[in-house]
């Protein structure tokens, strides 16, 4: 195994499936005994996890796109610093359900915040923390949303209109083609069994060249 930790991050828009395939990643390494630690974002400590409950309540506090933006970067100083950047520190490999590729999509495409301002925040926050694998579960935002409502009540991201979520999407792909060594894009529109499959394959080829 090379001696570098990994750090890999799952992304994608609503009800793509990312809870569901993150299982499946974690399994992979562990099977293969790679020390690993399983975190999200917004989330992952204390501070993280009660700016996520503000974050996704769905009515009262109803923060600007900025205030939004600023909420989900004091949230990640608080993770890389405290949680990942020790961890992979110590030689373990990290798993994070969504990191700062959503903020592009999500605050950058979605809500109209500049991508240069996004971008010097990333500097400030992880100068030197960052995915060395991105995994984009891609769906078509009427499918994903499907999905969603009818696995329960929506939370105040899902309750956005389309053209919100199809810009969420188009800043997904717009950050693959920026940076297509890092991202793997998988189909995750069919059944979940083939789905699975898909993830089973890339992940194989991209261990394959990692681990020596
Ligand atoms: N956010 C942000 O704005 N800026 C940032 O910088 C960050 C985040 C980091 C919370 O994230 C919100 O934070 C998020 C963006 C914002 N927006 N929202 N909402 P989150 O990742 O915790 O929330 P989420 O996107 O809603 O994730 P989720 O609820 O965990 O959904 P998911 O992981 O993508 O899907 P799932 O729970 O695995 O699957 C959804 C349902 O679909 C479930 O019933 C599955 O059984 C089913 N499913 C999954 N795959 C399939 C297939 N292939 N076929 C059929 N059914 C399927």
């Amino acid at each position: 195994m090379t001696d570098a930790p990994k750090f890999i991050t799952v992304e994608g828009g609503e009800g793509v499936g990312k809870t569901t395939q993150l299982g499946l990643i974690e399994n992979r390494l562990r099977e293969l005994g790679i020390p690993l630690l399983v975190t999200r974002e917004p989330g992952g400590t204390l501070l993280g996890e009660q700016l996520r409950d503000l974050l996704l309540q769905k009515e009262g506090l109803a923060p600007t796109p900025m205030a939004e933006l600023l909420m989900v970067f004091a949230a990640r100083a608080q993770h890389v610093s405290t949680v990942i950047a020790p961890a992979l520190e110590r030689g373990e490999w990290v798993l994070c359900d969504r990191f700062t590729d959503a903020s592009f999509a999500y605050q950058g495409f979605g809500r109209g915040i500049s991508l240069d301002l996004i971008h010097q925040l990333a500097q400030l926050t992880h100068p030197k923390t960052n995915p060395d694998l991105t995994i984009l579960l891609d769906v078509d935002p009427e499918i994903g949303l499907e999905r969603a409502r009818l696995r329960g009540e929506l939370d105040r991201f899902e309750r956005e209109a389309m053209p919100f979520f199809e810009a969420v999407r188009a800043g997904y792909l717009h950050r693959v083609k920026q940076e297509p060594h890092r991202w793997r894009v998988i189909d995750a529109s069919i059944e979940l069994e083939q789905v699975e499959q898909q993830l089973d394959t890339v992940l194989k080829e991209w261990i394959a060249r990692e681990i020596s």
